[in-house]
């Protein structure tokens, strides 16, 4: 979001002769073992070895949705995740030094039963395949296989009380990220949403993506997917839960209030002060097509801001 580049630079995935007669799954597996070696050539092999990787058993999966999932190979090579870097491409190399385990999650505030989660509790909630549209506020866009459970599970395990109002969701902090040490944001990374937004059934807590764990890059061991909302709203590698009385403060929009309002919901109308965001480029595509209201989740999360001046409250 600060270096506005056009993804003209996304090579649309290579299709190796490999993919031809291994299964989608053994091709998953195949390409994260191929990138992990590229990396032991680079030096940070050892820290890449701190990635939790492997398949989730049992999952429900989802039905398709008439849209081809983005590539695994770019879902997990082009990434935002500032802690690491402001690069898209770094993130992926370097995310192997994020600790994944032991990780815990507080889950506290405006709660009649607070608790600490550990990332094993979380893993045996069942689970579910989601396939969401994801829509970065720089304008392009992704078609990503969540795993994960509704927001609104873990809600009920800690009992949100009548003073509970928002939801604000607080990302680890290791000093093996190097972007922590730069002013880009006020660390750690925090988002927040309204209540009835976290509570909303298409408000997911993930652990996996494309029948895995969650790599890193992209999260791990747990992130917020929010699908009507740009995509930094969906903060990774969450390590506590507040649920709050009055609205949170974001890292975003404690960063620039004129570009990035706590609501965030996809907007064509709505154009960012910088850039239309009428279109959107999604990533394997070559031309843009049209940004969709509320990302394309409108009939289900329209009625959440009724009566709302969505210029005002962008
Ligand atoms: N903690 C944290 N969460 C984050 C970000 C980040 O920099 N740090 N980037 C956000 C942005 S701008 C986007 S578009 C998505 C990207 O998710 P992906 O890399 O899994 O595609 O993560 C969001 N969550
Ligand atoms: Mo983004």
């Amino acid at each position: 979001m600060l270096t506005i580049r056009p993804p003209s630079d996304i090579v649309p995935s290579e299709i190796t002769p490999r993919e031809q007669y291994l299964t989608r799954r053994e091709f998953i597996a195949h390409a994260a073992m191929g990138s992990a070696a590229a990396l032991i050539g680079t030096g940070i092999g050892t820290a890449q070895a701190e990635q939790v990787s492997g398949r989730i058993e049992g999952y429900r999966a989802a039905a398709p949705i008439g849209e081809e999932a983005t590539p695994f190979k770019d879902a997990s090579s082009y990434n935002n995740y500032y802690e690491f870097s402001t690069d898209k491409y770094s993130p992926a190399g370097m995310a192997g030094r994020l600790k994944t385990r032991p990780w815990q999650v507080q889950v506290d505030g405006e709660v009649a039963k607070p608790r600490t989660f550990g990332i094993e509790d979380l893993l045996k909630l069942p689970q579910q395949e989601r396939i969401y549209r994801m829509r970065c506020v720089e304008g392009w866009s992704m078609v990503i296989p969540w795993i994960g459970f509704e927001f609104s599970q873990l809600a009920q395990l800690v009992q949100p009380t009548a003073n509970a109002k928002y939801v604000e969701f607080i990302t680890a902090q290791q000093d093996t990220m190097p972007g922590i040490r730069m002013s880009i944001l006020d660390w750690p990374y925090a988002e927040g949403l309204r209540i009835d937004e976290a509570m909303h059934p298409l408000t997911l807590l993930t652990v996996g993506m494309y029948g895995q764990l969650l790599p890193n890059q992209n999260g791990a061991p747990v992130r917020l997917v929010v699908p009507w909302k740009y995509g930094f709203k969906s903060a990774k590698s969450l390590v506590r839960i507040r649920f709050t009385s009055k609205q949170p403060g974001t890292a975003w929009n404690k960063a620039a209030a004129n570009e990035y309002g706590f609501y965030s919901n996809v907007n064509p109308q709505v154009d960012h002060p910088r850039w239309s965001q009428a279109t959107e480029r999604r990533i394997g595509e070559f031309r843009k097509r049209p940004t969709l209201m509320f990302n394309g989740y409108a009939d289900q999360v329209a009625g959440l801001y009724t009566g709302m001046d969505l210029n005002k409250n962008f």
